[in-house]
C-alpha cells in the first residue's frame, strides 16, 4: 500500500481510496500547498498575511490550517480529465473528480515534488507539481501516454477551479495575449481604510498553458453544465469546451487539448498557476517559469533549497522504516518550522520558540536570531507576549489574543538544546533592545522571564493559568483570575532548574542557587497540593476544585503535569514509579499515548474550551503528539529506554497496512494528532490529523539525536550514551556536529557501563572534546545488554 522507493528518497502510495485524506505539502518562504493523493488540494500564500488563491466554492471564514479537514465535491484541487474521443469514455488524474478505478495509481510524495502515476483506459498520466523557491506559484506537468498498440484519438482537460473569490466582484476569461485562463476579484471588504491596504492585494489568480490548447472554459458552471463534476456536461455533451466567461459568476479555468497518440507516444503540456497583482506580474512568471527549461530550473533550485534542512543525522537501525522517517522526512518538517514558522506573522510565542529549537539541528544561526527576535518583544514585567510579531503592520490574531501564562517557560527550555548543540553561550551577553528603547542582554531578559514565572503564583505557591498554558482551549479554570496549573507550576519548576544550570555555568553562582531554591519552592508546593494518590493533578479551578484526580469520572489523569514533574524533579523514584504505572493503565493506545483520558463527553464549565472539543479529537483526550513528545524526552532524560522508543516509534504511521488505514496518513509526516478514545470509538482511533503544523517535530529529532542515538552536546564536546530498545542489538549513526562528522558504530555487549573508543583507545567518561571542525571521527561504542 504505501512504500519508500529504492533511494528512500520518495513514498509511494498505490491506493487512491484506501488513505483517502493522505496527502505531501511543500513549501516555500512565501506560500505552502497541501495536496492529497486524490488531487484535493489546500494552498495559501503570503502578503503579509495568509490568503488563498484557489476558493472553496462558498465564503471561507479565515481562521488557522485545520485539522482533518474535510473535502467535498466541489474542494478546491487540481484535476486533469481524460476523454477517448473513440469511445467517449472518460476519467480523471489523480482521482478526483470523475473517481473512475484507475489500472494503476501511484501518489508519490517527494521531499521537492509531488508526482502521480495513473493508468486508465490504456493511457498513462503523469504529473508533477513543483514550486519555487521564492515566488508564489505552481508548476505542473501533465504527461499523456498512450499504452495500447494502436492509434488513440483523446482529449486533455486540465480543471482548475478558482472557486468563489468574493461576493463584491469576481470574472474569469480566455485570454489569448497570456495564453492562460485570468480570474479578477475584489477581496470583499466594508471599512474606509481597508480599501487603502487592499489595493495592493494579488486579487487576481492566473492559470497559463505553455501550449495554446484547443479550446477552453472559464466558468465553472458551463464546465459542469447538468452533468455534474462526475461528467461535466462540457466535456460529456461536446467535442469542444464552450469557450465562454464568468462575468459575477464563478470562474474556473478548464483547457482542451485534443491530440492523436501514435502507440506507445507520450505528449507533455505545462501550467503555471498562481495570483498576481496584474498582467505586468502574470507576463513575468510566464517568462520566468512557463517552460521546459523554466520547469528545470525551478525544480533544480528548489531541490536545493529543501536539501538545506536535512539535518544532522542519519541513522540505520534493524527497522528501515523508522531509518526512512528520520533520515528523510523528520528534519524536513523541523526545516519547514524552523524556516516559515507555519505560514503566520504572528507564531504562538511557545511554538515561535519550540520551531526555532528544531532549526538548532539545521541551521542553527536562525535559532539565534529567533531568540533575539522574541526577547525584543519582551514585556516591561519580564512576561513574554503571546505570539511574536514578525511582518511589519503584523498583529496579535486569533488565540494570540487569549492570555496564555506559559509563555516565559519556553525560552530556558528551547535554549537549553541550542546550547547542547552549538555551545554558544556568547548568546547570553548579546543586548537586545525593546520597543522602548531599553538595552538588556539576553542573559538578564530570560532571568526577568524566569522571575516572573516564580512571580506569577498564588499563596500557595502554584502558576496562575488565566486562560490557558500550553493547552490553548483550557480557558475557564482559571479566568476569573483565581485558577491555577498544575501542568505550568511544574514547567516553572524545570525552567528553573534549566536556568540554574546556565547561572552555574556562568560561573554565577548566588542566581543558580536563587533558581534552585525556586525549583525547590515550586516542586513543593506541587507536591502539596498536586499529587493525588498516584499522580500529579493537572490543576485546581477558580472555585478550588482539583481536576485531572482518580475521582474524576473524565479528565482522571492528565500526561503532561507526569511528563514535567520528572523533568523538574519534582517526583521521586517512587512516585515516578507510580506515574509511570497509572499513564501505561491509563493513557496508553495503539496509536500512542494520549494527552488525557478519558475524553469529555461534554462541556465541563470550570475547565472549558478543551471538554467540548469531539471527544478523542484534539486536545480533547486524544494522542496529541506535542505531548506524547515531552513524555518521551522526559523517559530518555530518566533511562527508561524501552518505554520512551515505545512511545517514540507510534509517533510514525505504520509499517503495516493495518496501521496505515487506520490512521490514514504516510509516513512523511508527524500529525498534531491522532484520535484517542480508542476504548469509547475504536472505529476513528489512531486517525491522523493531517496537520503537519506540530510543536512535536523538533522534539521528537531532539529525542533521536539526545535520546535514542545519546550524541548530546555540552559545553566542550559531545557525550555518548545510546539508549537502544530491547530488540535491537546495534544501530550505525551519522551526526553531524559543531562541523564534525561523527561515525557511530553501536553494539550490545557484555559491559556494564558504555563504553566508548575512539582510535583504538576508550574515552573517558564516554566523551569526546577537542572537536575539529571538518574532521571525520569513528566511534565504536559497547553499550549494556
Ligand atoms: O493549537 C496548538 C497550539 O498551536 O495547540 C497546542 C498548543 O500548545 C500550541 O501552541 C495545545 O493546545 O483550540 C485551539 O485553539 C487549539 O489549541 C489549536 O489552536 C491548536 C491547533 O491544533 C494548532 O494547529
Amino acid at each position: 500500500l504505501c512504500r519508500p522507493t529504492a533511494d528512500g528518497s520518495r513514498y509511494e502510495l498505490t491506493s487512491a481510496t484506501a488513505l483517502p485524506k493522505a496527502g505531501a505539502f511543500l513549501w516555500n518562504q512565501q506560500m505552502m500547498i497541501q495536496v492529497t493523493c486524490r488531487g484535493y488540494a489546500t494552498a495559501q500564500f503570503m502578503q503579509p498575511e495568509p490568503a488563498k488563491y484557489m476558493h472553496a466554492p462558498n465564503l471561507e471564514a479565515r481562521t488557522f490550517m485545520q485539522p482533518e479537514q474535510n473535502y467535498y465535491a466541489h474542494h478546491p484541487g487540481r484535476f486533469v480529465y481524460v476523454k477517448d474521443e473513440e469511445t467517449s469514455k472518460i476519467f480523471s488524474a489523480p482521482f478526483e473528480p470523475v473517481r473512475a478505478k484507475p489500472d494503476k495509481f501511484v501518489f508519490s510524495a517527494g521531499k521537492s515534488d509531488v508526482r502521480w502515476t495513473v493508468e486508465n483506459l490504456g493511457l498513462r498520466v503523469e504529473l508533477t507539481l513543483v514550486i519555487p523557491t521564492h515566488d508564489v506559484a505552481e508548476l505542473w506537468a501533465v504527461s499523456v501516454t498512450n499504452l495500447t498498440d494502436k492509434p488513440r484519438k483523446i482529449s486533455v482537460y486540465p480543471y482548475f477551479p478558482f472557486g468563489y473569490m468574493s461576493w463584491m466582484n469576481q470574472s474569469g476569461e480566455w485570454r489569448p495575449d497570456l495564453c492562460g485562463v485570468i480570474a479578477s476579484s475584489i477581496t470583499p471588504y466594508q471599512k474606509a481604510e481597508d480599501y487603502f491596504k487592499n489595493k495592493l492585494l494579488k486579487d487576481k489568480s492566473y492559470f497559463l498553458c505553455e501550449t495554446p490548447p484547443s479550446s477552453w472554459e472559464a466558468r465553472q458552471g458551463a464546465f459542469e453544465g447538468e452533468g455534474g463534476l462526475h461528467a461535466p456536461s462540457a466535456i460529456v455533451d461536446s467535442e469542444e469546451l464552450g469557450r465562454s466567461d464568468a462575468r459575477y459568476e464563478t470562474p474556473a479555468a478548464a483547457v482542451q487539448y485534443r491530440l492523436s497518440l501514435a502507440p506507445s507516444s507520450s505528449h507533455t503540456l505545462r501550467f503555471l498557476l498562481g495570483p498576481a497583482l496584474d498582467d505586468e506580474e502574470i507576463k513575468t512568471m510566464k517568462t520566468r517559469y512557463l517552460s521546459k527549461g523554466g520547469f528545470a530550473r525551478c525544480a533544480a533550485s528548489y531541490a536545493e533549497y529543501i536539501a538545506k534542512g536535512a539535518g544532522c543525522l542519519q541513522i540505520s537501525t534493524p527497522d528501515a522504516a523508522l531509518d526512512n522517517f528520520v533520515n528523510h522526512w523528520l528534519p524536513r518538517q523541523c526545516y519547514y518550522h524552523g524556516d516559515v514558522n507555519r505560514l503566520t506573522t504572528d507564531p504562538q510565542t511557545r511554538n515561535y520558540l519550540q520551531d526555532n529549537m528544531g532549526m538548532t539541528y539545521i541551521a542553527s544561526g536562525v535559532t539565534r536570531r529567533a531568540f533575539l527576535t522574541a526577547l525584543a518583544q519582551q514585556e516591561a514585567s519580564g512576561a513574554m507576549p503571546d505570539g511574536i510579531l514578525l511582518a511589519e503592520g503584523a498583529e496579535l490574531k486569533y488565540i494570540n489574543q487569549i492570555p496564555h501564562t506559559d509563555h516565559c517557560v519556553w525560552l530556558p527550555v528551547t535554549l537549553e538544546a541550542y546550547l547542547s548543540e552549538t555551545a554558544d553561550y556568547a548568546l547570553l551577553d548579546e543586548k537586545v533592545t525593546d520597543h522602548t528603547g531599553t538595552e538588556t542582554s539576553v542573559f538578564e531578559r530570560i532571568s526577568r522571564a524566569v522571575d516572573w514565572l516564580l512571580s506569577a503564583r498564588d499563596e500557595r505557591g502554584l502558576s496562575y493559568i488565566a486562560q490557558g498554558d500550553w493547552c490553548d482551549p483550557m480557558n475557564m479554570v482559571g479566568y476569573k483570575g483565581k485558577g491555577v496549573s498544575g501542568w505550568l507550576t511544574l514547567a516553572t519548576g524545570f525552567a528553573c532548574r534549566l536556568w540554574a544550570d546556565v547561572c552555574e555555568q556562568r560561573g554565577q553562582p548566588e542566581l543558580a542557587a536563587k533558581y534552585r531554591a525556586g525549583a525547590q519552592a515550586v516542586n513543593d508546593a506541587a507536591n502539596a497540593h498536586m499529587w493525588h494518590g498516584s499522580w500529579f493533578a493537572r490543576g485546581i479551578t477558580d472555585d478550588d476544585v482539583v481536576f485531572g484526580v482518580a475521582s474524576d469520572k473524565e479528565g482522571k489523569i492528565w500526561l503532561n503535569p507526569q511528563t514535567w514533574s520528572i523533568l523538574s524533579g519534582a517526583a521521586s523514584p517512587q512516585q515516578t514509579r507510580q506515574m509511570l504505572a497509572a499513564v501505561d493503565e491509563h493513557l496508553s493506545t495503539p496509536y500512542g499515548t494520549l494527552m488525557f483520558g478519558p475524553a469529555y463527553s461534554g462541556m465541563r464549565e470550570d475547565v472549558g474550551r478543551v471538554t467540548q472539543k469531539y471527544p478523542g479529537s484534539a486536545e480533547n483526550g486524544s494522542v496529541y503528539n506535542h505531548a506524547a513528545v515531552f513524555y518521551i524526552h522526559a523517559l530518555y532524560g530518566i533511562g527508561e529506554a524501552d518505554r520512551a522508543y515505545e512511545v517514540l516509534r507510534k509517533l510514525i504511521p505504520g509499517p503495516s497496512d493495518a496501521d496505515y488505514v487506520q490512521r490514514g496518513q504516510m509516513p512523511v509526516y508527524i500529525p498534531n494528532y491522532y484520535r484517542g478514545a480508542w476504548r469509547e470509538y475504536p472505529r476513528t482511533a489512531g486517525r491522523s490529523s493531517q496537520l503537519f503544523n506540530t510543536g512535536t517535530v523538533s522534539w521528537a529529532y531532539r529525542c533521536f539525536i539526545e535520546g535514542l542515538c545519546g550524541l548530546r552536546g555540552d559545553a566542550e564536546g559531545l557525550t555518548i550514551h545510546p539508549q537502544l530498545p530491547p530488540q535491537w542489538d546495534g544501530m550505525k549513526v551519522k551526526r553531524l556536529f559543531r562541523g564534525a562528522t561523527f561515525l557511530v558504530d553501536i553494539r550490545k555487549a557484555d559491559v556494564d557501563e558504555v563504553i566508548v573508543k575512539h582510535d583504538g583507545a576508550i574515552l573517558p567518561h564516554a566523551r569526546f572534546t577537542s572537536i575539529r571542525p571538518g574532521e571525520t571521527y569513528e566511534l565504536s561504542v559497547s553499550v549494556p545488554k
